[in-house]
């Protein structure tokens, strides 16, 4: 039986998952969407049901599971209303504006006792990281000493305010940097760039690994992620993003997307096809909302940080069973 998905929100990200259920994920079907913009909601719904509010999709039958991609200042709210629909809920990062918000969802679904949430950390379905992830648990690279991240978007976008370049861009390589090493971050210092982009991150794990990371908003040349992990007996990185190479006008190389959609687009079609895989058992493969909790506390206070100028001690709240 094909599994009725709705989903609120329906701008870049929004739209790029309705696309993917409709045309490109078995098992799963568009129930309907909701998103503020009308003109934008019918785009995506493409002749399915255009919800007028975001509460009426969450409850509507038709609906088992829901997405949201709506801005950021939402997620919490959404999700605390999917949680408390019973439904599965795909919530594309981060999982809530505040960590006090994220926690307080993380204590809502221990309560309930069974996981309901994945946030769409999608890195962790994209091919090259999955294969670097199995090259350092396989031991090929050594004891894991430092791990190089690089994150350029061509240009900020236009809803980019505040610390966002910490809570919406570099939340991705928190994430992404404990699921690969499998360590926790114990500390960080943010250096700021000319005119503060792009920044330079640095954290140390509990194992003392470090892991520097380049934001860089407005790099203009295209959109790039790369990272290298450097272990005791070697190095693993991801290889160049594109599938082919080209010679023109006197240069040859490789072409940079516009942003991460085309980059990514194996790991949200993944990360898709696996969480509705994951329907009827409730083992969600993805981030679950304690690490999506992390993320956004430990974002938090990187950004306080940041503004004052000083190494930031990162601590967590206690984990609860649920995650272990
Ligand atoms: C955007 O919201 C994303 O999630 C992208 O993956 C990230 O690279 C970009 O910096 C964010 O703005």
């Amino acid at each position: 039986m094909s599994i009725g998905v709705g989903v609120i929100g329906t701008g870049v990200m929004g739209s790029e998952h309705t696309r993917l259920l409709r045309q490109e994920t078995p098992g799963a079907h568009l129930a309907g969407v909701h998103d503020a913009d009308g003109a934008r909601a019918t785009a995506a719904a493409g002749g399915t049901e255009i919800f007028a509010d975001p509460q009426a999709l969450i409850t509507s039958d038709r609906v088992k599971a829901v997405i949201v991609a709506a801005p950021d200042a939402s997620h919490a709210a959404l999700v605390m209303a999917c949680l408390a629909a019973g439904k599965p809920v795909l919530c594309e990062k981060p999982l809530a504006a505040t960590a006090q918000e994220a926690l307080k969802i993380v204590q809502a679904e221990t309560a309930q006792g069974r996981k309901l949430i994945q946030v769409g950390y999608m890195r962790r379905f994209d091919p090259g990281y999955r294969e670097m992830k199995r090259h350092r648990e396989a031991g090929k690279i050594g004891r894991t000493v430092l791990l190089h991240n690089i994150h350029r978007n061509a240009q900020a976008p236009e809803w980019f305010t505040g610390a966002m370049a910490i809570t919406n861009s570099f939340v991705h390589e928190i994430d992404i940097s404990r699921w690969l090493t499998g360590s926790e971050m114990v500390a960080a210092h943010v250096a700021a760039g000319p005119g503060g982009d792009p920044l330079m991150v640095t954290m140390r794990t509990d194992k003392d690994e470090i892991i520097s990371t380049e934001v860089f908003l407005n790099a203009a040349y295209g959109y790039h992620v790369h990272a290298e992990l450097v272990g005791r007996s070697g190095t693993v990185a991801l290889a160049e993003p594109a599938r082919t190479t080209f010679n023109q006008q006197g240069m040859g190389g490789i072409s940079y997307p516009d942003n991460w959609i085309p980059r990514f687009a194996e790991a949200y079609r993944q990360q898709l096809a696996q969480w509705i895989g994951a329907m009827a058992s409730g083992a969600f493969a993805g981030a679950d909302a304690w690490d999506g909790y992390v993320a956004s506390a430990l974002a938090e206070q990187i950004a306080a940080g940041h503004a004052s100028g000083s190494e930031t001690r990162l601590h967590l709240a206690a984990r609860p069973e649920l995650y272990a």
